[in-house]
């Protein structure tokens, strides 16, 4: 797998990050490589909001959000407030799993957010904390694997099960949310993610005028030990679809990891690249195409694949 040598190493301390580099996977197939969006911004110029007419697609800022993270999540919602330009007043959607049930606790989260802000933003005619909507999400652990963290031994039993449906959710769930149905383009904040300075664009127009699928912050690379198994469910994944493989064969940045047959190296031992995905811009219909479709289909199926993972050096990886 290469990676730039330029690319931004984040500190990855958090473990199964799969939600990105399931991602990252899903595009390498799909697209071959687009330069990191940043680069193309600058050539945007600042947008014009004055009685534009509607655009020809819908956007939605969202977050999964709980309470015990409310303090932070106000703070990156101030930032979007003052910082993030819109043509339109998109909605601003908070999935959570039952911590906003309640409208008390809505109510009281939605006048900390205006007292935090100070009420009516300048820049739209929608104060900025009716955009607010709370989705409760459903979350059940797939079939076919362990139920209890005892049983399971999960990578880092400290954050189960939440962290792991939350890489679920983003990895593959969200493209099929139906308050995200007709959505065109979402772009994901975590409740620790910050506009810092003001954007100069609007980032939905920027996607929508220059074609583009994903926008994200960064590449880099999760410690192995949370990515085991993912190079040889990649590469039956890629067995069984040659249109699939011939495709990662074609690519210019896209690699099999060497050396894996000669026995010096374990692949679980070889790291995966992955978007670096605290913020990211996504096109929802391109991860709804059949194609794409069939990846997340297997990628959900995988805890049954596991049962038939092979031996750890697997002799096809020397190519
Ligand atoms: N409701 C809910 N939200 C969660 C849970 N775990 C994570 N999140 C949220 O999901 C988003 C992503 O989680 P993070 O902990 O930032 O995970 P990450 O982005 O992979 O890790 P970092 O790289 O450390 O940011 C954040 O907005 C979290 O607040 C959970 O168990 N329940
Ligand atoms: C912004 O758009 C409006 C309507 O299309 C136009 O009249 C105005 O001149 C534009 N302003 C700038 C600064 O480009
Ligand atoms: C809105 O903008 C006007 C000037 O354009 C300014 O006087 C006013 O204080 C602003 N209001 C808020 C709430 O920022
Ligand atoms: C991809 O490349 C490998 C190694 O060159 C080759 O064995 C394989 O047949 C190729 N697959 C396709 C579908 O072209
Ligand atoms: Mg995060």
């Amino acid at each position: 797998m290469v990676i730039p040598s330029s690319a931004p190493r984040y500190a990855l301390t958090r473990t199964v990050v799969v939600s990105f580099l399931l991602l990252f996977i899903s595009f390498t197939l799909l697209f071959s490589y687009h330069p990191p969006f940043k680069t193309t911004l600058s050539k945007i110029s600042p947008f014009n909001n004055s009685q534009a007419p509607h655009p020809p697609y819908t956007a939605a800022i969202i977050y999964l959000a709980r309470l015990s993270h409310a303090d932070e999540l106000l703070e990156s919602l101030a930032s979007v407030n003052v910082y993030l330009p819109h043509r339109d007043p998109w909605p601003i959607i908070l999935f959570h799993t039952g911590d906003f049930d309640d409208t008390p606790d809505q109510d009281d989260f939605l006048a900390t957010l205006r007292e935090k802000i100070g009420g009516a933003s300048n820049r739209s005619d929608r104060d900025f904390s009716d955009r607010v909507e709370f989705v409760k999400l459903d979350w059940v652990l797939p079939e076919g694997i362990p139920h209890t963290k005892e049983e399971l031994d999960p990578v880092s039993p400290s954050s189960w099960p939440g962290y792991h449906h939350m890489c679920a959710f983003y990895s593959t769930k969200i493209f099929f949310n139906p308050r995200l149905q007709d959505v065109t383009y979402y772009l994901r904040m975590d409740t620790d993610s910050l506009f810092l300075e003001p954007l100069c664009y609007d980032p939905f127009e920027v996607m929508h005028t220059r074609q583009r699928s994903y926008g994200y912050l960064g590449v880099g690379n999760d410690a192995p030990i949370v990515t085991k198994g993912l190079w040889r469910f990649l590469r039956d994944y890629a067995d069984s679809h040659p249109e699939v493989e011939l495709r990662l064969n074609a690519s210019k940045t896209w690699k099999w990891p060497r050396g894996s047959a000669n026995g010096d190296v374990d692949l679980d031992d070889v790291s995966v690249s992955g978007y670096y995905n605290n913020f990211e811009i996504v096109k929802l219909e391109e991860f709804r195409k059949p194609e794409v479709k069939e990846w997340l289909y297997h990628l959900i199926q995988y805890p049954e694949h596991q049962e038939k993972v092979i031996s750890p050096i697997d002799h096809r990886f020397d190519l």
